[in-house]
């Protein structure tokens, strides 16, 4: 399967594998900068044929199933992902650039725990019986249904690709919704797989489709497509305002994450050892390359340098090299844009006076490679402690009271998420109250599960996947009056 030759790369349409209307494009190894193979590219048409497919199915089969039913289904590809877990694991980590342990131990399980927790939704989405002061003085009968919205288009970043896409795909099917997903164009290989997968498992033909293709083509025809209902979109601010403002003109619902710069505040009293294992690995991870990262290190000032000191030493540890080799511990970022902006950040950072104290450059060599870096004396309102720079660079910045370090982190355009690092059981809780973000992780660094809402504050996006929010987001309520 991780041969070049037999990888997926076809569009799956209304159950069937076909080429797209607008031709292929190459899909890189960018550890190697070779080509994986050719992608067939999605075309307006091909967005109308899945539409329509999808569409069809909300009058279909797929709507006749009770949820019990839908949740079988979701169980079912919830195995099947587990069984195909390191053919999974290896097109994420050839395809993203990402080393083999971290698809094996979080996107993939990740993935099919998520199909499984919305598998067991399915049969349990109820509304609620509501008591009125009655109609023209009758008694009346009232209740609320939750429906599913309809056709749901799903855009999909290139950073966790297998992972995002079960935490759109499983909750909207859970609710009885039908989905066409385009995948990255960067990294579309695992997605296409688990194509393969749903129609296994015994989804109707035509619930899910899967358009890889271009994002101005195919991810645009989706966005204006009057046949879609919603879209759930994960990505860059910039294509997430334009979705916003297409959406707000088809009144289409959203909802967006749009990454983020998170702080991860470092208390005095902090369990020191861990806290640089955790905010390492909030730097690091997945080359930085998480919409989570805590890229803004806020250390109360006693601990200053003993942190930067250690979090230098983490960054110099990191072993960049091939992501199949087991040795390898960070791959290569995405794609040579990728690359380039990276690298442009942390020219940027040198400019404005912030000090490097690991890393600064790319090895020599093929691959888009960036060496982890970090800064140290970074003022808040430098470039690179402003804008998310989506790949292995940290900044550290100083705090004197926990109430300055609430402003710094509170001091961004983003809210996603927030790290905090204590001992302190009363200090956690204020202080994870007063930071503005959607998620907040105490000692851990950003912990994630198909239970928990997901989703940010401010320009970190629109509305909540997973949990029973995952469920909300993909359903309209409708009241029912009986007057009796
Ligand atoms: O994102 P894009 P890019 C941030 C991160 C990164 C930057 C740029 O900072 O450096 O964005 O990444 C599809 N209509 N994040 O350029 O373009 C596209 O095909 C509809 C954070 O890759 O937003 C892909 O499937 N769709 C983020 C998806 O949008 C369009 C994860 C994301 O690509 C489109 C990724 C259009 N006009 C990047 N244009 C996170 N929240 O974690 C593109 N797309």
């Amino acid at each position: 399967m991780t041969s070049t030759d037999t990888l997926p790369h076809r569009l799956f349409v209304a159950g069937e594998w076909r080429d797209g209307g607008g031709g292929t494009f190459a899909d890189l190894n960018p550890a190697t900068e070779e080509k994986l193979t050719d992608v067939a590219a999605a075309s307006a048409e091909d967005v109308d044929a899945a539409v329509a497919a999808a569409r069809a199915q909300l009058s279909g089969d797929w709507a006749a199933l009770p949820g019990s039913q839908r949740g079988k289904i979701l169980n079912r590809v919830a195995e099947l992902i587990e069984r195909d877990a390191d053919t999974l694991a290896r097109l994420e980590a050839m395809d993203v650039g990402k080393p083999l342990a971290q698809p094996s131990m979080l996107d993939i399980p990740n993935a099919a725990r998520t199909f499984r927790h919305f598998a067991g939704w399915a049969d349990k989405i109820t509304g609620q019986v509501v008591p009125t002061d009655g109609y023209l003085g009758r008694p009346t009968h009232s209740y609320t249904r939750r429906e599913p919205v309809g056709v749901i288009g799903a855009i999909i970043p290139w950073n966790t690709p297998l992972m995002i896409a079960a935490w759109k795909l499983a909750p909207a099917l859970a609710a009885g919704n039908t989905v066409v997903v385009k995948p990255p164009e960067d990294a579309p290989l695992s997605i296409l797989h688990l194509a393969a997968l749903l129609q296994e498992a015994g989804l109707p033909d035509g619930v899910v489709s899967v358009l890889p293709g271009l994002g101005p083509v195919a991810g645009q025809a989706l966005v204006d497509h009057p046949g879609v209902d919603k879209i759930s979109f994960t990505g860059s601010p910039e294509v997430g305002r334009q979705i916003a403002m297409a959406a707000a003109s088809s009144f289409k619902r959203i909802t967006l994450e749009l990454g983020g710069k998170s702080p991860q505040i470092v208390l005095p009293d902090a369990e020191l050892e861990a806290a640089v294992a955790g905010t390492a690995m909030g730097l690091f991870f997945n080359q930085g390359e998480v919409c989570a990262a805590g890229t803004r290190v806020l250390v109360h000032r006693s601990r200053y340098a003993e942190v930067v000191e250690a979090l230098a030493a983490a960054a110099a540890q990191q072993v960049l090299g091939d992501p199949l080799d087991p040795a390898t511990t960070m791959g290569a970022l995405v794609n040579k844009k990728q690359q380039e902006r990276v690298l442009g950040y942390i020219e940027k950072g040198r400019s404005e006076g912030a000090r490097i104290v690991a890393g600064g450059s790319r090895p020599d060599g093929a691959g888009f490679f960036v060496q982890p870096t970090i800064f140290a004396d970074v003022d808040n309102d430098m470039t690179i402690a402003r804008e998310e720079i989506f790949g292995p660079v940290g900044s550290v910045i100083p705090f004197d009271e926990p109430e300055e370090a609430i402003r710094i982190a509170n001091d961004t355009s983003y809210g996603l998420a927030a790290t905090l690092w204590t001992r302190d059981v009363a200090a956690a809780h204020t202080l994870a109250a007063q930071v503005r973000a959607g998620a907040v992780g105490v000692n851990g660094w950003a912990p994630i599960d198909a239970a928990l809402p997901w989703g940010g504050m401010k320009t970190s996006g629109i509305g909540r996947e997973l949990g029973w929010s995952g469920i909300l987001a993909n359903t309209e309520e409708k009241v029912v009056t009986v007057v009796l």
